[in-house]
């Protein structure tokens, strides 16, 4: 099994470069960003809770998340990997996927973060916000909230990874495939290891 998180601010292109990382090594795509909005889509009772978090640029309770990831792995149980986008992003959260995947005999293998400055991901934001619909992306005093909560509860799960020398940053400026093709050249080097340990194990 191969589990990577793609880690970085709002806007940096997790999404975006999930789209094809998934489809090239045949991961299953976690985004709680997307599972959230289709609770909102669908107005559940979740779904209209998150939205008053969301609308203001703050994070959704952690149980609410974290049992969403989990419904979602028991879902998955045949898959080859997993693509954690936008997940862990407090503490919290990262040792409760610690505790799901070790139930399930398996770990986060590489996390992946998009640098992107600050000004580059305002002018990002605004731009989706045009034709997205998304509300927590047309006004730039509930971006800047996205950013400071960013940086005080999710930029510390890093060093949770990085004490584990699981995390390498990546530059996340140019076009959207040059970075495809950086991300790809780590995964790459991540999965021969794996293949090298397995066979020394074999
Ligand atoms: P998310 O849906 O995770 O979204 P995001 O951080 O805004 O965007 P992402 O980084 O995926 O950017 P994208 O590729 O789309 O979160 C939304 C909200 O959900 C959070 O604020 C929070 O409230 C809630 N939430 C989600 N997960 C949670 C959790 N675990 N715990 C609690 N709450 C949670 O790219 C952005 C834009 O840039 C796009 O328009 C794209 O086209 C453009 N772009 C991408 N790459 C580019 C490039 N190389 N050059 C130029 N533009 C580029």
């Amino acid at each position: 099994m191969f589990n990577l998180i793609l880690f970085g601010p709002p806007g940096s292109g997790k999404g975006t470069q999930s789209d094809r990382l998934v489809e090239k090594y045949g991961l299953v795509h976690l985004s709680t960003g997307n599972l959230l909005r289709s609770e909102i889509a669908e107005k559940t009772p979740l779904g209209i809770e998150a939205k008053n978090f969301m609308d203001k640029g703050q994070l959704v309770p952690d149980e609410v998340v974290i049992g969403m990831i989990d419904n979602c792995l028991e879902l998955h149980r045949e898959a080859k990997g997993f693509l954690f986008d936008g997940f862990p992003r407090t503490a919290n959260q990262a040792k409760a996927l610690d505790r799901l995947l070790e139930l399930k005999k398996t770990a986060i293998h590489s996390v992946l973060a998009l640098d992107v400055s600050e000004e580059e991901l305002v002018k990002r934001l605004l731009e989706r916000g045009k034709t997205s619909g998304r509300s927590d992306d047309t006004n730039e005093s509930v971006i800047r909230n996205r950013f400071s909560v960013y940086q005080n509860e999710t930029a510390p799960v890093a060093e949770h990874y990085k004490a584990l020398h699981k995390f390498k940053a990546i530059p996340g400026e140019g076009s959207v495939e040059d970075i495809s093709n950086a991300l790809s050249t780590q995964i790459d080097k991540v999965l021969e290891r794996q293949r090298e340990e397995q066979e020394a194990f074999d």
